[in-house]
Parts: structure tokens; C-alpha cells; sequence
């Protein structure tokens, strides 16, 4: 832990909050990584009844707020949520402001704030991808619980000088580094260039999260989801490695590279099994 969090922990009593602390943490770390810029990226992370009411009065809402995308799929579901407009590197400083606690209501329409988003914040304003996004990793996987966006710096920069078919990139980064196909045996998606915020990216996202854990936005950044929060940041860092790697070689003599036989003696050995259409062995 940095001194930075531990000084703040004794006049920050939210971070005792195990999920809030999270939260806070993981965004801290991110914009350190030059990833978040100003209010660029955002998090919502899924959170049981019981471990809000431990620390909430889940009977008292403070505010409603309509969606303009129902989610019943996702009706009574908790989640802590990173604010509109709202900084990562302030987070930590004040959680209160810039992340809330909301439950989706009975019947998907709008959303009740529990906690947070003081000062009429209202959540990130790309609540669709991420809703949308939750419900698709769902019918995937019951445990799943975090989806993230951050605007990776060398995932965007790849995104510049590559073809942006989803099975070439996918092939390019597991070749970067040994341990990528082990992490993403799934591969990463791409969609086309679109604009943020809508419900349209928000479709497009969830309709790739259907069979990956990734999704890059051409000239933007990536989303990533997980069982967890460490899984969903493992999993960007492991892509983010690979691409800093494709910028450092991309201009280079190779001399010599993962082979494709190689990456099936990797999935092989780590029992993985790499998604279709991608090596030639
Ligand atoms: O939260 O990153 O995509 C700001 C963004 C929008
Ligand atoms: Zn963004």
C-alpha cells in the first residue's frame, strides 16, 4: 500500500469498506498507470445484497434514476459504480463523490442510489456497455462481477498501426508475450470505431462480451471484465503488457517469434483451449 492511502485511511473512514477500498485502490493504481487520464475510464462492479447491507441501510434510497435502456435481466442487482465526469485519481481522496452504490429496481427501468454520487453526480456515462455487458458475462458465467474500461495507453496506440480484425489482433498479441494465451486463450474482440456513451457501443460491446472477457474500442481503449477485480485489471494489464511489447518490436527487424506450434505446446500445457480460427498447427 502506498503512504499516500495509508495517510488518507485515517481521514477517509469509507475505505474500511472492503468493496469501497477496492474501488478506490484499483482507480488510484490505474491513473498512476497513465491509463485514466482526467475522467477518462470507468468501473462497475457487482456486489451482494449481504455485503451492502453490512454497511448500508439498503431500505433508504436517496435518489432514482431513470435508464434509458431497461435491464430487467439485472432488476434488484447491486453494484458500486464509478462516477460521470468524475477523476480515477480522486476516488481515493473522496469515494463519496465520486463513486455510488445503486440497485437496479424490480423491474430493470431505472436505478436506486444507496450510497455516494453526492452532489448530483450520476454514474459514468457509459452505464450501457456496462450494464449490457454484465448481463452477457452473466448467462456466461454466474460468478462473474466486474467490468472495467480504462484507455490503456499502448492498446489504443496498436489500434493506430493494426489491422483491427479481432482474430489478427488476438494472433499478434499472443505472440508478444509467452504467457498471453494462457491468460486470453479466448482472445480479445474489436468493434468498429463508434461514439461513447451510447446505447449503440453498448449493444455492440455486450454483444462481443457474449464469448470474450475483452473488448477493445479502436482509438479509445478496452473494456475487460472478471470474476473479480484482480481477474478483470489481470486480464487488461496481460493485454496492455502485450501491446506495449507489439509497439516496442512493431518497427523492428523480428528476428524471431512465438511460433504458432509453440502457442499449442502453451495452451496444451496450461489446459487451455485457444479460440478457433487462429493458429495453423
Ligand atoms: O468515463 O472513458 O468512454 C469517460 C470515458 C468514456
Ligand atoms: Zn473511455
Amino acid at each position: 500500500m502506498t503512504t499516500t492511502m495509508m495517510n488518507l485511511n485515517r481521514v477517509e473512514p469509507m475505505l474500511d469498506v472492503p468493496f469501497i477500498r477496492e474501488m478506490a485502490e484499483i482507480t488510484f493504481h490505474m491513473w498512476n498507470l497513465g491509463w485514466d487520464e482526467r475522467n477518462g475510464g470507468n468501473i462497475s462492479y457487482i456486489l451482494d445484497e449481504a455485503e451492502v447491507a453490512t454497511y448500508f441501510n439498503i431500505n433508504h434510497v436517496l435518489r432514482v434514476l431513470p435508464l434509458t435502456f431497461p435491464v430487467r435481466e439485472l432488476a434488484g442487482k447491486y453494484f458500486i459504480v464509478t462516477g460521470s465526469g468524475k477523476y480515477f485519481k480522486n476516488v481515493i481522496s473522496d469515494p463519496e463523490t465520486n463513486l455510488g452504490i445503486v440497485r437496479v429496481d424490480s423491474d430493470g427501468e431505472s436505478i436506486e442510489v444507496l450510497w455516494g454520487f453526492k452532489n448530483r453526480t450520476i454514474p459514468t456515462s457509459e452505464l450501457a456497455s456496462h450494464f449490457m455487458s454484465h448481463i452477457e458475462r452473466l448467462k456466461v458465467d454466474p460468478k462473474h462481477r466486474v467490468v472495467m474500461h480504462t484507455h490503456a495507453t499502448n492498446v489504443i496506440a496498436m489500434t493506430f498501426i493494426h489491422e483491427l480484425d479481432e482474430k489478427k489482433f488476438t494472433k499478434t498479441l499472443w505472440e508478444m508475450c509467452t504467457e498471453c494465451i494462457v491468460v486470453f486463450p479466448d482472445g480479445v474482440s474489436v468493434i468498429p470505431w463508434m461514439v461513447p456513451g451510447s446505447s449503440e457501443i453498448g449493444r455492440a460491446t455486450a454483444n462481443k462480451m457474449k464469448d470474450h472477457r475483452v473488448v477493445v474500442w479502436p482509438q479509445h481503449g478496452i473494456f475487460g471484465t472478471g470474476t473479480s477485480m484482480d481477474e478483470a485489471f489481470g486480464l487488461i494489464e496481460t493485454v496492455e503488457k502485450a501491446a506495449q511489447v507489439y509497439m516496442l518490436v512493431a518497427h523492428h527487424d523480428m528476428k524471431q517469434k512465438i511460433t504458432d506450434q509453440q502457442l499449442a505446446d502453451l495452451a496444451k500445457a496450461f489446459g487451455v483451449t485457444p479460440v478457433e480460427g487462429i493458429l495453423y498447427t
